[in-house]
């Protein structure tokens, strides 16, 4: 079949976000199919969809669906208008079927295809399209497929593939050369999978509990085809890169062996490091930690059920520093068991924090497959049938946004390195203008106080 993917994300904040997700679906096709990826973000307007419509005539058409929204309560946006203009456009271009997939679609899939009037959804890993493909083209009936979600039907998520992915990495210049010429970020995993179950945290769903590790080798033959693709930086998109200490040890040793030359970072979790840790990854080119560490008073860890404490945090940042690598910590406030008081001990424990850079987001957004999903509709939050698709966000009985906001900037002022959401447009533009004068990499060292 002549198979269209679009991948529909045009956030450019806090960056342009290579679509990753999109590599995967076409390894798993390219031996029946013939694939071509389209990338909005590469495009100046639809207009080239238009075109690549009309040329190509395909059989069928893949929306890849990531964002539905920037969760930031300080400056929100939602993009599901967006993606209904998009499926609009395509079907007065094409009778072809439309199939949705993604993770934003893993998320809210009976939502978005109702919203976009698709045909087909996958749920999960993408690589799941060859079954429905193959059902098509003999006759066969999807229905009951695993990931497969047919239109006013619901369809679980499926049991994660069992096999750790395979990637088609798409070095051809028309692909990767929108990402390498504006800060020259490029992705890749190292695994799926988070075996933590933080309350509001929708990776476990979208992933699965079960961590299923790339071989190290692999990760780094990687690495080395995106850096001779014209990467100068790269992220690893695993969950938690950390949850597997072991195995994040052995991936920087295959880059090390591999010859591996440019930087990259990741997420990691702050918990306790081995001996040593941060050392080896930055002797391999860690050079910056997003530390997910959401609150720094023991009581609203636990609440969160994050599998850290204070103490934790602390000779996590120390090791990383100790490393001589970039530290940013994520603050989520205002969730369940935050107080005014958790709140004074958050805010006091991070200025005790030295040489970083803090994200803070106020309100966690309700997913629904989550912990605080079950706990928002049993406080009478939320309604068991609630539609989520419009963000709808945790707040503790104990203070309003108001408050928490009023509290956090009283602590705030003068502080150049606390930065509220994800910084807005105008962390966008500083961020382009240095991208564009050839500054590689996610840039907020440049904030570290
Ligand atoms: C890494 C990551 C980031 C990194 C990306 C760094 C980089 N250079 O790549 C950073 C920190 C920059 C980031 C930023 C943001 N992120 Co983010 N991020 C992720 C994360 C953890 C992984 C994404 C990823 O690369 N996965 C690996 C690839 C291989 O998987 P995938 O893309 O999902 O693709 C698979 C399937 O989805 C499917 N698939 C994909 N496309 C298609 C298409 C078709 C047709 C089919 C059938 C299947 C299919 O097949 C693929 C292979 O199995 C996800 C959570 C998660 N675990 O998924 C959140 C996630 C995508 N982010 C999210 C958000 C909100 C954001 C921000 C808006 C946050 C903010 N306010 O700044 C920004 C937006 C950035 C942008 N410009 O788009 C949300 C999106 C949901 C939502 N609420 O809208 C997620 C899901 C997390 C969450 N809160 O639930 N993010
Ligand atoms: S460790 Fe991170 S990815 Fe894993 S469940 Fe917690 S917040 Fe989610």
């Amino acid at each position: 079949m002549r198979v269209l993917l679009v991948s529909a994300n045009r956030l450019k904040n806090p960056y342009a976000v290579y679509p990753l997700g999109l590599d995967y679906v076409v390894r798993a096709l390219e031996d029946h199919h013939q694939v071509q990826v389209i990338d909005l973000n590469a495009e100046a307007g639809t207009e080239a969809l238009a075109d690549v419509l009309q040329d190509t005539s395909p059989d069928i058409v893949g929306i890849s669906i990531r964002n539905i929204d920037n969760t930031d309560t300080l400056d929100p946006r939602g993009f599901t208008g967006q993606y209904r203009d998009l499926a609009a456009l395509i079907r007065s271009h094409t009778t072809a079927p439309i199939v949705l997939g993604g993770s934003g679609f893993t998320i809210f899939p009976a939502e978005l295809m109702a919203l976009l009037q698709a045909d087909y959804g996958i749920i999960g890993e993408g690589e799941r399209l060859a079954a429905l493909l193959e059902a098509i083209e003999n006759g066969n009936d999807p229905a009951g497929l695993p990931g497969v979600i047919l239109p006013k039907q619901t369809a679980a998520i499926p049991q994660p593939l069992g096999d750790p992915p395979a990637r088609k990495v798409n070095g051809s210049p028309a692909v990767t050369d929108y990402y390498v010429r504006r800060g020259g970020m490029l992705n890749l995993q190292s695994k799926r999978g988070c075996p933590f179950r933080c309350i509001y945290c929708t990776y476990p769903h979208i992933e699965g509990h079960t961590m299923r590790r790339i071989a190290p080798a692999e990760v780094a033959a990687t690495a080395l085809a995106l850096q001779e693709a014209g990467a100068r930086y790269l992220f690893i998109t695993d969950s938690a890169f950390n949850a597997d200490m072991p195995h994040s040890l052995a991936v920087a040793d295959a880059f090390q062996a591999a010859g591996l030359t440019i930087p990259w970072g990741a997420f990691f979790a702050p918990v306790r490091p081995l001996d040593g840790y941060y050392e080896r990854l930055a002797g391999a080119g860690l050079t910056h930690i997003e530390f997910g560490t959401e609150a720094m008073s023991d009581a609203v860890l636990k609440a969160y059920h994050k599998p850290f404490r204070i103490v934790d945090i602390r000779s996590a940042h120390q090791a990383a520093l100790a490393a001589g690598v970039h530290v940013a910590h994520y603050m989520l406030l205002g969730g369940p068991g935050e107080t005014e008081a958790t709140l004074a001990e958050t805010l006091s424990n991070i200025d005790k924090l030295s040489r970083t850079v803090v994200f803070f987001f106020c309100g966690m957004r309700i997913y629904p497959h989550t912990a605080l999903y079950r706990l928002a509709i049993e406080q009478g939050k939320i309604l068991p049938a609630q539609d989520l698709l419009e963000p709808v966000f945790y707040r503790t009985d104990a203070m309003d946004e108001k408050a928490i906001m009023v509290q956090v900037q009283q602590v705030a002022e003068g502080r150049a390195n606390w930065i509220f959401g994800a910084g807005g447009d105008d962390i966008e533009k500083v961020l382009t203008r240095l991208h564009t004068r050839g500054f590689v990499g996610p840039l907020w060292e440049f904030l570290i106080r």
